[in-house]
């Protein structure tokens, strides 16, 4: 029989990747926290821990893609490349964490299972698969954005010979192409970034495309010790750039609108971003999320060079046959992506074609005939934002289920908090920048968003503090609002609405008004006595003011968004 083993706790926080080892730093080390993190994981490492397929990097730049909070962690730390890969990133979360010592409050190998709030304790009682129960004043969702890998339901799966992956839950040994026949399903970031290095030593590789991906060059290189010094001298400057800049990364997003130049001029200045590479292609202009006769000239250049580097006319017109504007959805880089259709080894399979039908035991039947695999790779995305809330059983208020809560697609405030869960904070929760950020950025001013407020709840002996049902209903609209002032939601077949997952509630989930527009509505709700959130002691609720500021209503004016 499990054993069952109780803990009290002030704070429990499920997940350690860079938003739960800060999340544990930031209570247990500033506000004297009893803190435990639980994660599924052997090692800590969040998205990056799963996250090991071949070509597996990360686009946002090294030197942003860490944290801000401490400079000597900042300046003691030196990246190797311009996008760091899985190993280098885990390398560095294990810098921190011991640095920090956060190991010895973490518990491995452990999952959330459930997850109830005790309404007449004012606890949550967290439960897991290893048989222990939690108590917990503060219960803090550190979970990722992308952690819920989605298997699409083909029928035969089960039937396959070979070794089948997702690429989310790539295993820890090498995995051998060589000799073999692989098939890789999914053209989205991953796929584009997997696909080069299986080529490179597959027998043959066909890639299954459903929808074609624009794609910009990553250009990764190894860094210079020139650009290396330059990093560690100027800490300063890369913090206000990233904490100032609507999508977290350390460059700016132009001010000059497509049409302020003329043909040529954008010619030239898409040619150098190109040549640049990485996803400062899409700051090349101010308008090119939110105009879309503006993005059709990016869309066309990007189109044209898919054109000019795939030298086979079909496969060519197949890659860049694209139906929706560039970063419409998430906009991958690559390393050498459209160049791996040049290779003897390598076939498309166009799905606007031909159908996947069936999985064999042997390969994938389309409609079109039988492709023999040794392999399948399925590149094919998450679950993502909700996916894993909703794999825990979550319960608020009067056993209220989150599943129940979120029925017609997630409702936060902020993306921190839902109504009827008091004192569950969720970090880069759905309606938060997130995924429209690099991600360290939200990341840290949530932690800090929430840690503040845990310590103001303290200091004011607050026992709960709970979203309020108009401030969310609002801030709702709002996300809403600024997702349609972009181009984003035109985009059907995309994971920020839950498009991808069959009977998921079509919903855009990040808020794309920009991080420093979301920054400084944070801390505009918190100077107005934390307008929209209620705090109650002893059952009595201690601020009334939960109307929300009026900050966030002018979703019109939202012009360059957080990406
Ligand atoms: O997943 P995706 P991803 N039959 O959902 C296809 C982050 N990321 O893992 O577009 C055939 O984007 C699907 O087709 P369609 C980043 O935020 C970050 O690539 O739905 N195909 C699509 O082509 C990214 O956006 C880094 O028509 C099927 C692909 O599978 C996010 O992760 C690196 C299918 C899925 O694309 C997710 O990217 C990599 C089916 N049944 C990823 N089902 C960084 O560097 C799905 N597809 C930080």
């Amino acid at each position: 029989m499990m054993q069952m083993t109780k803990h009290t706790y002030d704070a429990v926080v499920i997940g350690a990747g860079f938003s739960g080892l800060y999340q544990l730093h930031t209570l247990r080390d500033q506000l004297n926290l009893k803190v435990k993190v639980i994660e599924t994981g052997h090692d800590l490492g969040g998205t990056w821990y799963w996250n090991r397929y071949p070509g597996a990097r990360c686009d946002s730049e090294s030197h942003s893609y860490c944290y801000m909070f401490s400079e000597e962690i900042y300046k003691e730390w030196s990246w190797s490349e311009r996008y760091p890969g899985p190993d280098e990133i885990r390398a560095y979360l294990n810098f921190v964490a011991t640095k920090l010592d956060l190991r010895k409050d973490i518990q491995f190998d452990t999952t959330v299972t459930s997850a109830h709030f005790i309404e007449a304790d004012n606890v949550w009682e967290v439960a897991t698969n290893t048989g222990d129960t939690y108590r917990t004043t503060f219960l803090i969702t550190a979970i990722g954005c992308i952690s819920t890998a989605n298997v699409p339901d083909i029928p035969g799966l089960s039937t396959f010979k070979g070794k089948w992956y997702h690429t989310g839950n790539w295993p820890h040994e090498t995995v051998s192409f060589k000799g073999k026949r692989v098939g890789q399903i999914g053209t989205g970031s991953t796929g584009i970034q997997a696909a080069p290095v299986i080529a490179d030593t597959a027998e043959h590789l066909y890639v299954f495309q459903r929808t074609p991906n624009y794609s910009v060059p990553a250009r990764n290189a190894p860094l210079t010790d020139e650009f290396k010094e330059y990093v560690r001298n100027n800490y300063g400057e890369i913090k206000e750039v990233v904490q100032s800049t609507p999508n977290g990364h350390p460059f700016r997003i132009s001010s000059t609108k497509v049409f302020d130049q003329t043909e040529e001029e954008r010619q030239a200045t898409y040619e150098a971003a190109w040549d640049k590479g990485g996803l400062q292609f899409r700051a090349s202009f101010q308008d090119l999320i939110v105009d879309k006769k503006a993005n059709d000239t990016a869309a066309n250049f990007l189109k044209n060079k898919i054109k000019s580097i795939v030298v086979d006319k079909e496969t060519a017109e197949s890659l860049s046959n694209i139906d929706h504007p560039y970063a419409g959805k998430r906009p991958p880089i690559d390393t050498n992506y459209f160049e791996t259709f040049n290779r003897d080894n390598v076939t498309l399979v166009d799905l606007k074609k031909e159908n996947i039908e069936a999985i064999t035991a042997t390969g994938i039947q389309t409609n079109a005939g039988h492709i023999e695999l040794d392999m399948i790779v399925f590149a094919t995305g998450f679950d993502a934002i909700t996916g894993k809330f909703l794999q825990m059983d979550i319960r608020g208020r009067q056993g209220l289920p989150l599943s129940d809560a979120w029925k017609e697609g997630p409702r936060t405030y902020l993306g921190l908090q839902t109504p009827g869960f008091p004192n569950l904070f969720t970090i880069t929760g759905p309606g938060s920048p997130s995924v429209l950020c690099n991600m360290p950025v939200p990341i840290e001013q949530h932690v800090e968003w929430i840690t503040d407020c845990i310590e103001y709840m303290r200091k004011h002996n607050i026992d709960t503090c709970e979203a309020n049902q108009e401030a969310a209903d609002e801030w709702v609209d709002h996300v809403n609002a600024a997702a349609n002032a972009t181009l984003l939601p035109t985009v059907p077949h995309s994971w920020y609405l839950g498009a991808n997952v069959v009977g998921k509630p079509r919903v855009f989930m990040p808020y794309a008004g920009g991080m420093t527009r979301y920054r400084a509505i944070c801390e505009d709700v918190v100077a107005n006595n934390y307008n929209g959130f209620v705090f109650a002691s002893d059952g009595i609720e201690e601020n009334t003011n939960n109307r929300t500021n009026d900050k966030f209503a002018a979703a019109e004016k939202i012009q360059s968004p957080g990406i």
